[in-house]
């Protein structure tokens, strides 16, 4: 049987519209949709072609079970769903609902991680559910919140096109969302003038007029001298500060300690450079800044969006097309599984669970009574299962044991519990710690909507079924939530966002109907008008107006000392994704199939190093070896790595500090050492392929 369908790819926050075409239960082809609205016609290697893993033979097709002796047996659903209620009910009973939490699953829909969210509040009794947005842009949504409002892109992949100018800080698009680099490659052909800002000379720097390369975790130190600038040459618009801002006096005072000299002391940018980065932005008619977690992943990643957004209000460049501010957006689905409330102080819509009024509307439609207290982050519940208050975990598509900073604490954390539950596509890192284990579908096999890194909620349609015994997200958590006492009554997914639009505000006008091909960018009113650009007219707090942030530059939490002289960078690779538990199982493999260290020629030579060899990394919670690459694409003082490969376990090297506001780990920046291992050399894969 044949099936052919337009649906969202289930890897990255560009969220390229597909063309599926499935035969026999089996995905044959992926082709870009013509009218997709952020990909306009294109893919990159993951959408189009890293499909295989739908059918590989380890996908998990079968709920298991730990048995007396430690190994995972099959299990039937009914057995399993009525252990986890059993041990659920139990912990309930003995230590409250708050022994327990959950992680919703940003790969997944939104309606998944509406039920998701909604069963551990309403059939469990906890706010305690985050998504991995904490590990993620946290911090953005933190400061965009703070600053403007919403937590959201103020604009659209459009503004791209639109923008005589634009910064690319901390973000590397040509491999992370390729379609989006693609997109910011052909602007600047066209006479984009591109300010890319990263230690690492990224691809996109040679397509730009000026690359900065600031050390790593100096983000403040640039944008408050970028700022200076403006200020100092008379290029800030007064007009748009004094209709519709607040805090710009303290704000400038603050400035006066961020001369292009100072910055250059604390960053290592040329002060020339910073100054005409400064112009470029400033004098353009239209410029967006856009940026990744080059800005987040820091001790102050929350106050550096901040700055961005001071940036942005000094210059008056928010609100119009091609004016805009766009972090890209991780996971396919990171923006909505946060939307969809799956955090442990908001609902739905960002709303508040301390807010009275909120909190009464979803007990009136849920039938339950909550508390008004937060529940706990992530960081929070691996501690809390170490000091034993925490018991159980119910983990949905996150595979914590590999991803998470700290594995020795995580794996510390996932051992204390008396109950892991693990709701995946296959056996991870983290199922070696599950007591069971329950079988789900990837986007090519489920129904319902992801929102990608412009708030766009898109249509998402199975294109194949489940592998054998497998089921739905939505299936499974529903289903549960019913076992234990509270029946959701959806039928479907659309049923869900039915609701969803009923109790959210701005999504008031949301349904899979009205999505269509474009889908509809939130706020979404009750008639179907959606919202491209936000703050056309006024910003969403008090007033209506914006309010600018003094913060100063606050050294990393991590340093180079004697011990560790070198700087850790980590980070992603184009060919693999994340956990990496879907791309190790398609040809990207053979592409790229291990990881590698990046060190620069310097470094290397005077460690002995050469390329192709094994190296130990060790930094002060942890080790790990694998191969050097040797490329002058990195600053001396500084190494990079990703985290795709389990056998490598880059995040033994993370240690638990975080950032401030949100707690989001410091995966940017960690002291290491390095030294070379004895072992006869080989070469790396990318030598390899190159001859
Ligand atoms: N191929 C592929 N695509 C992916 C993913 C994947 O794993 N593989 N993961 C998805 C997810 S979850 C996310 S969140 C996105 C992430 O997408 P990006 O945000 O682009 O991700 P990273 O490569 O981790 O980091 C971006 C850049 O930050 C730079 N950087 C590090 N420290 C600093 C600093 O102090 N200052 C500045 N200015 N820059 C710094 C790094 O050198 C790096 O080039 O990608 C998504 N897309
Ligand atoms: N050192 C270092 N570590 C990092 C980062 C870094 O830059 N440096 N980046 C961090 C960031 S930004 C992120 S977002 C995290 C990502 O970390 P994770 O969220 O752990 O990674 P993913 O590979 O995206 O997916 C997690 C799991 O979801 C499963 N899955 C996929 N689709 C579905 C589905 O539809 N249903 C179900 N039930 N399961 C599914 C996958 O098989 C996988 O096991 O990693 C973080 N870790
Ligand atoms: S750019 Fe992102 S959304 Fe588009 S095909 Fe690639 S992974 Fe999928
Ligand atoms: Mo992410």
């Amino acid at each position: 049987m044949d099936r052919d369908l337009t649906t969202t790819c289930g890897y990255c926050g560009v969220g390229c519209r597909l063309e599926a075409h499935a035969s026999d239960g089996k995905v044959i082809t992926i082709a870009p949709a013509l009218d997709g609205p952020a990909n306009k016609g294109h893919t990159c290697l993951k959408g189009r072609f890293a499909h295989q893993f739908s059918r590989h033979r380890e996908r998990l097709d079968s709920p298991l079970i730990r048995d007396g002796d430690g190994e995972l047996r099959r299990a039937s659903w009914e057995e399993a769903i009525a252990l986890i209620v059993s041990e659920l009910t139990r912990i309930r009973d003995a230590d409250g609902p708050d022994a327990i939490a959950g992680l919703a699953s940003s790969r997944a829909t939104n309606e998944d991680c509406y039920v998701m969210q909604r069963m551990m509040r309403a059939a469990i009794g906890t706010h305690n559910i985050d998504n991995c947005s904490r590990v993620c842009h946290s911090p953005t949504s933190w400061a965009l919140r703070k600053s403007f409002g919403l937590s959201g892109a103020t604009g659209s992949f459009d503004d791209i096109e639109a923008a005589d100018a634009a910064i690319l800080i901390g973000a590397n698009p040509t491999e992370a969302h390729p379609v989006a680099g693609a997109r910011i490659k052909q602007a600047t052909l066209r006479g984009l003038k591109l300010v890319t800002i990263d230690p690492r000379r990224i691809e996109l720097a040679d397509y730009g007029v000026l690359h900065l390369s600031p050390r790593p975790g100096t983000n403040a130190a640039v944008m408050l001298g970028l700022a200076h600038v403006v200020a100092r040459d008379g290029l800030v618009d007064q007009p748009f500060l004094a209709a519709r801002t607040e805090g710009y006096d303290e704000t400038r005072a603050l400035l006066e300690d961020y001369t292009p000299a100072d910055v250059q002391r604390i960053s290592g940018v040329p002060a020339a450079d910073l100054q005409r980065a400064a112009h470029i932005y400033a004098e353009a008619g239209e410029a967006s800044v856009m940026w990744g977690l080059g800005v987040t992943e820091h001790r102050y990643g929350s106050e550096v969006v901040r700055l961005i957004c001071n940036l942005a209000l000094m210059c008056g460049k928010v609100g119009r097309r091609g004016s805009a501010l766009l972090p890209l957006r991780g996971q396919n689905n990171v923006q909505g599984s946060s939307d969809m409330g799956a955090l442990p102080d908001t609902f739905t819509g960002y709303q508040s669970v301390a807010d009275e009024s909120v909190a009464r509307r979803f007990e009136e439609r849920w039938g339950v009574s909550m508390k008004r207290e937060r529940g706990l982050k992530i960081p929070e519940m691996f501690s809390a299962a170490v000091a034993g208050d925490l018991k159980a975990m119910y983990i949905f598509g996150e595979d914590v044991a590999q991803t998470d900073p700290d594995t020795t604490h995580v794996i510390a954390a996932l051992e204390s519990l008396e109950l892991l539950v693990v709701q995946d596509i296959f056996e991870n890192e983290t199922t070696r710690y599950a007591d069971v284990v329950l079988p789900a579908s990837s986007f090519l096999e489920k129904g319902g909507t992801f929102t990608n890194a412009e708030r766009r909620i898109q249509l998402v349609a199975p294109a194949i079924d489940p592998p054998g015994d497998a089921r739905t997200d939505f299936d499974i958590l529903t289903t549960i939530s019913a076992a234990l006492g509270h029946d959701m009554g959806f039928q479907t997914p659309a049923d869900a966002m039915d609701e969803i639009a009923a109790l959210t505000p701005d999504w008031a006008g949301v349904s899979h109907e009205r999505i269509g091909r474009g889908g509809l960018q939130w706020p979404v009113a009750a008639d179907g008008t959606d919202s491209p650009i936000l703050y056309e007219d006024a910003f969403e707090l008090p007033g209506g107006r914006a309010l600018l942030a003094a913060l100063p530059y606050k050294p990393p939490g991590s340093e180079v000392s004697d011990a560790f002289p070198v700087i850790l960078v980590t980070g992603r690779r184009l060919e693999h994704y994340n956990a990496g538990t879907m791309t190790r199982r398609t040809h990207n493999l053979d592409l790229v199939g291990s990881e590698w260290l990046e060190i620069h020629p310097d470094d290397a030579e005077r460690l002995w190093i050469e390329d192709g060899s094994l190296v130990s990394v060790r930094s002060a919670h942890g080790r790990i070896e694998l191969h050097a690459h040797v490329t002058a694409r990195i600053e001396p003082g500084h190494v990079f790595t990703a985290f795709h490969f389990p056998e490598v376990r880059t995040n033994l090297l993370i240690g638990p500090s975080a950032d401030v506001n949100t707690s989001c780990p410091e995966y940017k920046v960690v002291a290491v050492d390095v030294r070379p291992v004895s072992e006869k050399p080989r070469r790396t894969p990318a030598i390899a392929a190159a001859g």
